[in-house]
């Protein structure tokens, strides 16, 4: 039966995590129908004209807290207007989190942000994040990769007396992610020494946002992230480190994959281009802006970070994207350690990478859709669904101007945030049209996305894979030869 060609783009160069070439792309029903030259359009079919452009999957952010309650507040974006900026942006696909409460279940937790993102614009799936643990931690884990399509679970080390996980939680639901086949992920800072270091540095007198960063510097994340990876290896699990900032966690990383262990990190985009001088901005608000954690640190590190970018010891990019407006971030005006941590990015992302990694030579064209879309896919199991350009994969794409100008701002985003942390920043790539499951969704500048139109996307678990692979792995460990 032939399939309807409903659009084709024609005269682009195609490229994927592996290669670039021209080609044109045949879409029907939603789905990549054909990949090939010279392609002929149906009658009737829209032929989008592609020449001087590159043809790329979808952006996928792993990594965006969409209206997230959060320290006494709820994040300005929500998942209709989140999903729609990141289609600005040439995202078509978001990873969110599921951040049940203390003894609420995990699975009450996932049908009510499974509601809230009903009115996503674009395709949607969650991490859900272990925050305590008993009995029914463990059964509805389960019943969430069986039944609900999730195949990761986050742990917060830090944001102590909230939704930190202390070692027992991490040990426990680690061992029971081994057991499902589910990948593991951390926000890794230590977060008793953070605790510890607000309040002495608050006594000192120093309540300004510049107390954020050091309240957390690079050791506290580089301790974490080693414990973490520690667990993870004598357990047998692998592992995915969140928000890579700095060198000490980056060599934590570095050390455990030379050794072999299946240790995957990500970086976020604003990590990679801002320093930790935003924190002695004299305007109190562009400081308290830029608070987030891991916080941005001294330049030095954003070398390390692109070194790990380019030698694929980080996995993926993401933007962490968690807002919060000006009169929000007030909330902590005279105590940095009330601002909702958090800063937004995910219309900024692709464009900001192209521009800082592509046009310096950092990264190839194909290292750049390996990084935003590609990796993210192959990691939480969802390709080629989802980041690749093959017959049958979801037709989620981004006609991208490699010579296309922004200049990035709050005042033309899309984002529901009244900042930018990359406010004036003058960016050379941009994405032309983007396009979420067959449909145009952004063009030339302008915004087509649907309330509700997004979709859920399951995420199986790889339970033979993984467990197979680690078991293999313990059994070849060498037995303690206990001396007679
Ligand atoms: O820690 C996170 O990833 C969430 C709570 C967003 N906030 C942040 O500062 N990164
Ligand atoms: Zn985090
Ligand atoms: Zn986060």
């Amino acid at each position: 039966m032939s399939t309807t060609i409903s659009t084709l783009i024609k005269g682009g160069t195609v490229v994927t995590a592996d290669r670039e070439a021209r080609a044109d792309v045949a879409i029907a029903d939603g789905k990549i129908v054909e990949v090939g030259v010279d392609l002929e359009a149906r009658a009737g079919a829209r032929v989008i004209d592609a020449s001087g452009a590159y043809v790329m999957p979808g952006g996928i952010d792993p990594h965006t807290h969409m209206e997230l309650p959060f320290m006494g507040t709820t994040a300005s974006e929500d998942f209709f207007t989140g999903t729609s900026a990141a289609f600005a942006g040439g995202t078509t696909m978001i990873l969110d989190f599921v951040i049940p409460a203390p003894k609420q279940r995990l699975l009450d937790a996932y049908r009510q942000w499974r509601e809230w993102a009903a009115k996503a614009a674009g395709d949607y799936s969650f991490h859900v994040a272990v925050t305590w643990w008993d009995d029914t931690v463990h059964e509805d884990m389960g019943t969430l990769t069986r039944e609900f399509g999730v195949n990761s679970f986050k742990h917060f080390m830090a944001y102590k007396g909230a939704i930190m996980c202390d070692d027992e939680v991490l040990v426990s639901s680690f061992s029971r992610a081994r057991e499902l086949g589910a990948l593991c992920t951390v926000h890794a800072e230590n977060g008793e020494l953070v605790w510890r270091l607000q309040q002495e540095i608050f006594e000192l007198g120093i309540h300004g946002p510049e107390g954020h960063p050091l309240s957390r510097p690079p050791e506290v994340e580089g301790e974490a992230a080693n414990r973490a990876i520690r667990i993870a290896e004598v357990l047998g699990v692998p592992l995915y480190l969140v928000h890579t900032s700095c060198e000490d966690a980056l060599q934590a990383v570095t050390r455990a994959q030379l050794e072999g262990q299946r240790v995957f990190a990500e970086v976020l985009a604003q990590h990679l281009v801002i320093d930790d001088s935003v924190y002695r901005d004299p305007d109190w608000r562009t400081a308290a802006h830029h608070v987030m954690s891991p916080p941005f640190r001294a330049r030095r590190h954003q070398e390390a970070l692109w070194q790990g970018l380019q030698s694929g010891r980080l996995h993926t990019t993401a933007t962490d994207h968690c807002c919060f407006c000006t009169p929000q971030k007030e909330m902590g005006k005279d105590d940095f350690r009330k601002i909702p941590n958090g800063t937004g990015g995910v219309e900024d992302r692709m464009s900001v990478l192209w521009h800082h990694g592509v046009r310096t030579g950092r990264l190839t064209p194909s290292e750049f859709v390996r990084v935003t879309s590609t990796a993210a896919a192959q990691i939480f199991n969802v390709y080629p669904r989802k980041g690749a350009i093959v017959p049958g994969a979801d037709a989620d794409l981004v006609v991208w101007d490699p010579s296309g100008t922004r200049t990035i701002s709050a005042k033309t985003h899309h984002q529901n945030i009244d900042f930018n942390i990359y406010e004036g920043m003058e960016v050379v790539g941009v994405p032309a049209i983007t396009i979420s499951r067959g449909n145009v969704v952004w063009e030339q500048g302008q915004l087509r996305s649907e309330r509700g139109a997004g979709r859920w996307v399951d995420r199986p678990c790889f339970a033979p894979y993984y467990a197979a692979i680690e078991t293999a792995r313990n059994l070849a460990r060498p037995t303690a030869v206990v001396r007679g």
